[in-house]
């Protein structure tokens, strides 16, 4: 076993998750998997952010009505840290159409659908970091040590 790198990724746990009373599980599931919460904030997304997180799909069909999805109620984002934290959570999360996602999954076990799935998950560790910037000041984010830290990873793999 190597040593792992630390990384981080931000979570948005979307309005059908809220609406449907799964915020409690769904963070059950980022935290009992060893991932470390270093920032949680509720918050209304607005077009600009939007605009800005969804940059990639500006130009599909489905744009003008995700961006009305995401803001038709508060979402709760949260940034998360861990060895291979990016891969991690995007296993956790599943792939982006729920009904074709495996159980177990957050988005196989609750969703039927490419737009209300549940959660975004960053994609890659550069991406992570923008995103991390984009919802989150400074200080909202907090370094401190989890007392479970040495046994979520090998000796080898903390050295
Ligand atoms: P993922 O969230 O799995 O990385 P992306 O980046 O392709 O997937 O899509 C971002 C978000 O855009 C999805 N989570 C979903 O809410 C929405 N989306 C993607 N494809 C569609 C689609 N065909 N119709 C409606 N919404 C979509």
């Amino acid at each position: 076993m190597q040593q792992q790198k630390e990384e981080k990724t931000l979570v948005i746990i979307k309005p059908d998750a809220l609406q449907r009373n799964l915020l409690g599980e769904i963070l059950r599931r980022l935290e009992r998997k060893g991932l470390k919460i270093i920032g949680l904030k509720m918050m209304r997304l607005d077009d600009l952010l939007l605009g800005e997180h969804y940059a990639h799909h500006k130009d599909k069909p489905f744009f003008e009505g995700l961006k009305k999805f995401m803001k038709s109620a508060p979402v709760i984002v949260a940034a998360l840290s861990g060895f291979n934290a990016v891969k991690a959570v995007r296993l956790i999360a599943g792939p982006t159409y729920g009904a074709e996602a495996d159980a177990g999954t957050i988005r196989g076990d609750f969703s039927m659908s490419t737009q209300t799935n549940i959660v975004h998950a960053s994609d890659s560790v550069e991406t992570a970091e923008t995103e991390i910037e984009r919802f989150f000041k400074p200080e909202e984010l907090f370094d401190y040590k989890k007392v479970d830290f040495e046994f979520i990873y090998g000796e080898e793999e903390r050295a």
